[in-house]
């Protein structure tokens, strides 16, 4: 293969990361290119340097009743079969070639019903011609079948019908094999008997491919010209003679030199197309990845400062002096704690709202289920504290004993200026640290329900980037 190629190694990287990519993450545009590059790559890049011994595929495209199926007949002087195909009109493609098809024909084979091989007396050696179905073929899931057959094709003829030429009939498929580099063949099919008239047409044909920049320089014999012939009914072809132009055409490509002339060709070209495909997925990831820090900072900031202040209530005193009141203690710290997540989402809505991100008006206040979750989780936390001082001793806590330790652990944590009387200190020395592990526990519970009521936020960013992933989206890379 040529030095500019990519390893395959190097291949194999950029189609896992890009089967990897979560394309919630980018633009539309980034989701088509992403789509495109993983084709390429998968489908004929890997394939066809990996295996660069394998046959040239040569596809045959042009819109339908151009007579691709007629002259690829008439090259191979019978009439070339595949199971599943119906004739006169091509829907499903049809290889020509020896047993062994290149692996870049693999994929289609897979995705298209049917054999789509015709093996008997086989083309020159080193290639294989496809005869495409018209652009208008789709497959089920809605991709046109030639524009697919081209993306893994080394070479391609361009038949356009001596008629149609004029209103750049199949220019679109020439264009889509120029932009990978695929040396293309014109033909200029069924022209009239008249050589004058050919001429002519041959000249302007010439011309209006020039003009959209897919030949050189406007040298009619850059086409290979053929005249409408009448077609044998056994095997639906012209004469050989008709079509000698042509298979010179593709002996020429097919000897040896030429070969890996025309497949690196292909392969830098597609390289190319891939590359900058891969700049713009790679942009649009940067980009997106920028958003969710812009977006997601403020949001991280405002709540862990939400919870860090009920903490901060706590730890002064502030509810001190409805300590003794379970019920209402309960529902003071509940309020409290919704009316801190309220103030972060407020804080954090109104940061979005500049940004320029979506709010709903839901996002503007704290989480309609955030004072009922507080309120559990403190219940959760008074509840066990009798477990939490076994834990730290090892010792059971009877019963009865339970309820005194409660409401002493609860004193101490919510009042730093709490007297216990002698009884209170006897029973806390009988756990040591229980009242430090509660503060500390407390602490967690504000901390994750503050978290809980930003997941309305945050869930709304999208998928985190993989890691590694912007460098393994570059061909250029070494393996
Ligand atoms: N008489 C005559 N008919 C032709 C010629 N080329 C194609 N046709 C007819 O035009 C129709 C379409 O040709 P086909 O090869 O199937 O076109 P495709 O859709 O490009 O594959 C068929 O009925 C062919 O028999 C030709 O040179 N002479
Ligand atoms: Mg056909």
């Amino acid at each position: 293969m040529t030095d500019h190629a990519p390893s395959p190694q190097r291949l194999a990287t950029v189609a896992a990361a890009l089967e990897r990519i979560d394309l919630d993450l980018a633009g539309a545009e980034a989701v088509v290119l992403a789509g495109t590059a993983r084709r390429l790559v998968a489908e004929y890049l890997l394939p066809r340097v990996t295996d660069p011994e394998a046959d040239l595929v040569v596809a045959v495209v042009g819109v339908s009743g151009a007579g691709k199926s007629t002259l690829v007949n008439s090259l191979a002087r019978r009439r070339l079969t595949a199971t599943g195909v119906r004739r006169p009109t091509t829907t499903e493609p049809v290889a020509w070639g020896p047993d062994t098809l290149p692996p870049t024909l693999d994929a289609m084979r897979r995705r298209l019903p049917g054999r789509m091989v015709d093996t008997l007396l086989p083309p020159p050696p080193g290639v294989v011609i496809l005869d495409t179905p018209p652009p208008d073929v789709r497959d089920v899931t809605g991709r046109a079948v030639c524009h697919d057959l081209l993306d893994v094709a080394d070479a391609c003829i361009l038949v356009t019908a001596a008629n149609r030429y004029a209103d750049a009939a199949g220019f679109e498929l020439a264009r889509r094999a120029a932009d990978r580099g695929v040396t293309t063949l014109f033909v200029l099919n069924r022209l009239p008997p008249t050589p004058e008239l050919q001429r002519v047409l041959v000249a302007d044909f010439a011309d209006k491919l020039t003009r959209a920049g897919l030949m050189a320089t406007a040298e009619p014999e850059g086409i290979i010209a053929i005249a409408e012939g009448v077609i044998s009914v056994e095997r639906e072809g012209l004469a050989s003679e008709a079509v000698i132009g042509l298979r010179k055409a593709i002996d020429l490509i097919a000897d040896p030199t030429a070969r890996v002339a025309v497949m690196s060709r292909t392969v830098a070209g597609t390289t190319a197309q891939v590359q900058e495909a891969l700049v713009v997925v790679r942009t649009a990831l940067i980009t997106a990845a920028a958003r969710r820090v812009e977006l997601g900072d403020p949001v991280r900031l405002a709540y862990s400062s939400a919870g860090g202040q009920v903490a901060e209530a706590v730890r002064s005193g502030a509810f001190a002096e409805i300590k003794d009141d379970p019920e209402a203690l309960v529902a003071a710290l509940a309020a409290a704690t919704a009316r801190r997540a309220g103030r972060a989402a407020l804080h954090s809505a109104d940061r979005w709202d500049r940004l320029g991100a979506a709010t709903g008006a839901g996002l503007f206040t704290h989480g309609g289920e955030t004072p009922q979750t507080a309120r559990e989780r403190f219940e959760w936390w008074q509840s066990e504290l009798p477990r939490l001082a076994t834990e730290l001793s090892g010792r059971k806590v009877r019963p009865r004993r339970a309820v005194r330790l409660t409401a002493a652990a609860r004193d101490a944590v919510f009042d730093p200026g709490h007297e216990p009387d002698r009884r209170e200190r006897r029973l806390l020395r009988r756990y040591p640290g229980l009242v430090a592990a509660a503060a500390e526990r407390l602490s967690e519970e504000l901390a994750g329900i503050v978290a809980t009521d930003s997941t309305r936020f945050t869930s709304a960013l999208g998928p985190v980037l993989p890691s590694g992933i912007i460098a393994d989206l570059d061909l250029e890379t070494a393996p």
